[in-house]
C-alpha cells in the first residue's frame, strides 16, 4: 500500500511549480507508482488564465476550494467552478481555466505524469518516450 502526505512531498521534486507561476501541482501519485494514473493536488493562483491542450493526456478535475471558471475553446462554453464541481476534459478539451481565488483542485492524470512536467507552448504535456 502507497500512503503518503502533502507534508511529505512540498519542497521535493513532486512539488512543481508552473514556470509562469500560475500554479503549483503536488504529484501524490506518478507513474512510477504503477497505479495507471497519476493523482495531484494543484493550487491555481488567484487572478490567473492557463491556457491548456492536454492533446496527450485526459484530466478529470474536482474543484475542494476557491472559484472559478473553464472556457472551452471550441465552443466558447464557459463553466463555473466552485467546491464541490468536476469536470473531465474527455475530448482533449482546449480551454482556459481562470482562478477567481486561489483554487485547490485535485487532478487525475491518464495516462500517469512521470512527475516533472510543466505546459509547453501548445498547452500539452509530453509523453515520457517524446
Ligand atoms: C487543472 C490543471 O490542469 N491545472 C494545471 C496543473 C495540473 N493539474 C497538474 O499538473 O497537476
Amino acid at each position: 500500500m502507497i500512503v503518503r502526505t502533502l507534508g511529505e512531498i512540498i519542497g521535493t521534486d513532486r512539488d512543481v511549480r508552473a514556470p509562469n507561476n500560475n500554479w503549483v501541482s503536488r504529484r501524490l501519485l506518478l507513474k512510477e507508482d504503477n497505479m495507471g494514473f497519476s493523482f495531484h493536488e494543484t493550487i491555481i493562483s488567484a487572478g490567473t488564465e492557463t491556457y491548456i491542450w492536454y492533446k496527450n493526456h485526459l484530466e478529470a478535475v474536482f474543484c475542494i476550494e476557491g472559484t472559478g471558471e473553464v472556457e472551452t475553446i471550441d465552443d466558447g462554453r464557459v463553466y463555473p467552478i466552485t467546491p464541490g464541481t468536476m469536470y473531465a476534459l474527455d475530448k482533449n478539451d482546449q480551454h482556459y481555466l481562470r482562478a477567481f481565488d486561489d483554487m485547490r483542485l485535485m487532478c487525475v492524470f491518464n495516462p500517469a505524469l512521470v512527475g516533472s512536467e510543466v505546459h509547453r507552448e501548445d498547452g500539452s504535456y509530453p509523453l515520457p518516450d517524446k
